[in-house]
């Protein structure tokens, strides 16, 4: 090749270059900061998923996981068998407890579940699973240390896992040193003036999240509060198409005590005489495309209830117990999984994998 075909083509590569780095530092959505502890995981693209792992689960590049382990219908071969329920849960362990909705989705409790058939499914299948949280204001400061520290410890071990924490300050996130198969993207959103709004407009950045990277990076995605430490094994277990969360207050209720929306003004809106259970907006999760549609139908009730005036007596958990009413889950998880030890610790609580922690209401809620 003569010096003017090379001119030609490291020009070529150069601006090729240019254009890819400028796209990717423009991106709306782009982490201010990615950190991963792991040299092999793959950096910059954003993407954490090989598209060769597991050609199956991708159509047009984002996931399409269709449901939990059990109703999995693939088509995949032998070896690749699906479970079914049957293989890792065992309801009758428990027989105190309620273990099984209405309509056949588990009530996973302590005890019910083999983690362990559960692991080895999921690691065949390379799975990631995402975990959002905000921490704004002085909930930055006052929690996201403890929060991060114990999730690196206790969140699906073994698999990989990855930390989407929404700050309204970066410079005060803590360095947290993650273990091998974690890695944690940090974003900086824009605070909401009232309080009730930090909590409620979360549904709107996670869901912006989860279409603009989030759905091409993890096959499960949890969206939890900052305000609760992890004290064991959050494990594979809670994996599902959608997943609720029993309120540790409310799980032994009539749903008639619960206390949800009760004013038919708002979108959030549950006559007396409905509902299953009462869900706690600490946790829930699913799979990227469901999170998307819990996280935008709760968005359109908030929306419509500040169109009119309105707001719901438990903000975003309203419009979430109303979502979950019209939307059945198709996994709970036990007030284990979220427990707060001001109740005590009645004989039903077996293991506390996620603790509440206490209100310091004069000292982080400097807003309101
Ligand atoms: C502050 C004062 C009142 C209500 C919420 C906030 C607040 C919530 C805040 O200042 N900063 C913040 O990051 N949040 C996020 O919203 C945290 O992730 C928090 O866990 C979540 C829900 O708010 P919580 O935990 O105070 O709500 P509850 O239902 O646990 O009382
Ligand atoms: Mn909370």
């Amino acid at each position: 090749m003569n010096i003017k075909g090379k001119v030609v083509l490291s020009m070529l590569f150069i601006s090729t270059v240019i254009v890819v780095f400028w796209e990717y530092i423009n991106s709306p959505l782009g982490p201010v900061f990615w950190c991963s502890p792991s040299l092999n995981i793959d950096v910059g693209d954003g993407s954490s998923h090989p598209g060769w792992w597991f050609p199956s689960w991708f159509s047009n590049g984002t996931h399409s996981y269709q449901g939990d382990e059990e109703d999995v219908d693939s088509g995949r071969g032998e070896e690749d068998e699906e479970l079914r329920l049957s293989d890792w849960f065992k309801p009758y362990k428990r027989p105190e407890v309620v273990t099984m909705t209405e309509w056949k989705s588990p009530v996973v409790w302590e005890g019910t579940f083999n983690r362990a058939v559960l692991d080895e499914y999921y690691a065949k299948r390379k799975i990631t699973v995402g975990l959002t949280v905000f921490a704004i204001g002085r909930y930055l400061d006052h929690y996201l240390e403890e929060f991060i520290v114990s999730a690196d410890k206790y969140f699906m071990v073994g698999h990989k896992a990855i930390f989407y924490v929404m700050v309204d300050d970066i410079t005060r996130v803590p360095l947290v040193e993650l273990g091998p198969l974690r890695s944690f993207k940090v974003f900086e959103v824009k605070p909401e003036r009232r309080w009730q709004d930090i909590s409620m407009m979360r549904m709107k950045t996670i869901g912006q999240h989860i279409v603009g990277h989030i759905q091409q990076e993890v096959d499960f995605l949890f969206c939890m509060d900052v305000d609760q430490v992890f004290q064991d094994n959050f494990g594979v277990e809670t994996l599902g198409r959608s997943v609720a969360q029993l309120q540790a207050w409310w799980y032994k209720a009539d749903p008639n005590e619960f206390t949800y929306e009760r004013r038919e003004g708002s979108a959030a809106y549950i006559p007396f005489g409905q509902g299953d259970f009462y869900y706690h907006a600490a946790i829930f999760g699913g799979t990227p495309s469901q999170v998307l549609n819990i996280t935008q139908e709760c968005l359109k009730g908030i929306l419509q209830d500040k169109r009119n005036n309105i707001e719901a007596e438990w903000h975003d958990e309203s419009h979430l117990n109303k979502y979950f009413l019209l939307n059945k889950p198709t996994k709970i998880l036990s007030p284990e999984y979220c427990w707060d030890y001001h109740i005590g610790l009645p004989s039903d609580i077996k293991t506390v994998k996620i603790s509440w922690q206490t209100k310091e209401y004069n000292l982080v809620r400097n807003n309101d």
